[in-house]
């Protein structure tokens, strides 16, 4: 029996909500095959551990999440606490002490889910976001000064080392190198910023020279942000800093429907450190607590952890029975179809993550 530790951390919000139902399909999907079993230890970690305990999770998190195969996440942030201090105080430690430094997004368009861009059929829009994790923008590096003064300054510092390129190039174009159609899109905006962009299309060219199989191209930022709206079906595999990533990750997320669909997995590709599997979603405090949240980014995201963790056949399993779920005919709202309210369904969160498990055992 291969046996997983894995490290549960639902955060805030709705990450209670939709990290049952990842662990519920995971749970049934090993259940299924044998062969594994994945265990979980959970942490009470986010913001109301901040509000009881003055910090986001206990001073010595990363050592005690060190021995863990994997992390699963939920969402961080919430109204009663800034986002600056939930974001650095939980996720960010997190992706930089581990080394997380590719930040996997997809972005597909699922069988039954009717996105927003007119025309577009599953198979048109099917692509993956590399997305730099541990430095860049959010490297936390700055200050402020004179605070409440009319001559008040803040510094934020974009970080971007030659070593911290280099690699979340590297893996991008192994990434592209294992997917059909082999190309790269690398996203910067070298035009405006000078220095640190500059320096990441060079290395980016260096490095992409190694895959002569690949086809490579540099887009700036402005430009990707329009193609993904009006030509989504030229992408394959993008590269980008963890700001441009960000915001175009969640772009991508809306042309495929839904927030509520959009995974990722924060890879240590070493494995020196656990990597860190969480859907691209926020806390949702407007819907927290209701019971609507869509889990289907949280279980998708549990699919990619069992893939990094070896258990590819489950991982597949577990993706067929998403896509069993979205693809059922009928109109979204009417009989039969078991969808949360974001796409258009009535069903509430765990009915979403029963009919994953009952699509699992019947496909
Ligand atoms: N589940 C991811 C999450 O809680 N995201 C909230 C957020 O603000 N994320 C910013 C980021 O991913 O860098």
């Amino acid at each position: 029996m291969r046996d997983y530790q894995v490290a549960l951390l639902p955060g805030d919000g709705i990450g209670h909500e939709v990290c049952p139902e990842g662990v519920k399909v995971i749970s049934a999907v090993s259940e299924l095959l044998g062969g594994f079993r994945v265990t979980y230890e959970t942490f009470p970690w986010g913001c109301e551990y901040y509000l009881q305990h003055g910090e986001m999770m206990a001073q010595n998190a990363l050592q005690t999440l060190a021995p863990f195969d994997a992390i699963y996440f939920g969402a961080v942030g919430f109204p009663s606490v800034p986002d600056h201090i939930s974001l650095h105080g939980l996720l960010l430690p997190v992706r930089q002490g581990f080394e997380q430094y590719a930040n996997v997004r997809p972005s597909l368009l699922l069988p039954g889910v009717p996105g927003p861009l007119k025309d577009r059929v599953p198979g048109d829009i099917d692509f993956v976001v590399v997305r730099e994790n541990t430095e860049g923008e959010y490297a936390g590096a700055g200050g402020r000064i004179h605070k409440g003064l009319p001559l008040e300054l803040a510094v934020e510092t974009s970080i971007f080392t030659r070593e911290g390129v280099e690699r979340v190039v590297r893996y991008a174009c192994q990434l592209a190198m294992e997917r059909p159609r082999k190309q790269l899109a690398s996203v910067t905006k070298s035009n405006a910023q000078r220095h640190s962009m500059v320096l990441w299309d060079e290395v980016f060219e260096r490095v992409a020279g190694e895959f002569p199989e690949l086809q490579t191209e540099r887009v700036l930022v402005d430009a990707m942000a329009a193609r993904f709206v009006l030509k989504p079906e030229t992408l394959d595999v993008l590269v980008a800093s963890n700001l441009f990533a960000d915001i175009l990750t969640d772009l991508g997320s809306a042309i495929c429907g839904s927030m509520g669909l959009a995974p990722s997995a924060n890879i240590n590709p070493e494995r020196k450190y656990p990597s860190m599997f969480e859907p691209v979603h926020g806390s949702a405090p407007d819907i927290a607590g209701r019971g609507i949240a869509n889990p289907i980014a949280a279980i998708w995201s549990g699919a990619m952890m069992l893939d990094f963790l070896g258990e590819t056949v489950a991982a597949g399993l577990v993706m067929d029975a998403i896509k069993a779920v979205t693809g059922r005919s009928g109109p979204a709202s009417g009989a039969g179809r078991v969808l949360t309210p974001d796409l258009g369904g009535r069903a509430g969160t765990s009915e979403v993550g029963n009919e994953v498990v009952a699509r699992l055992r019947s496909n």
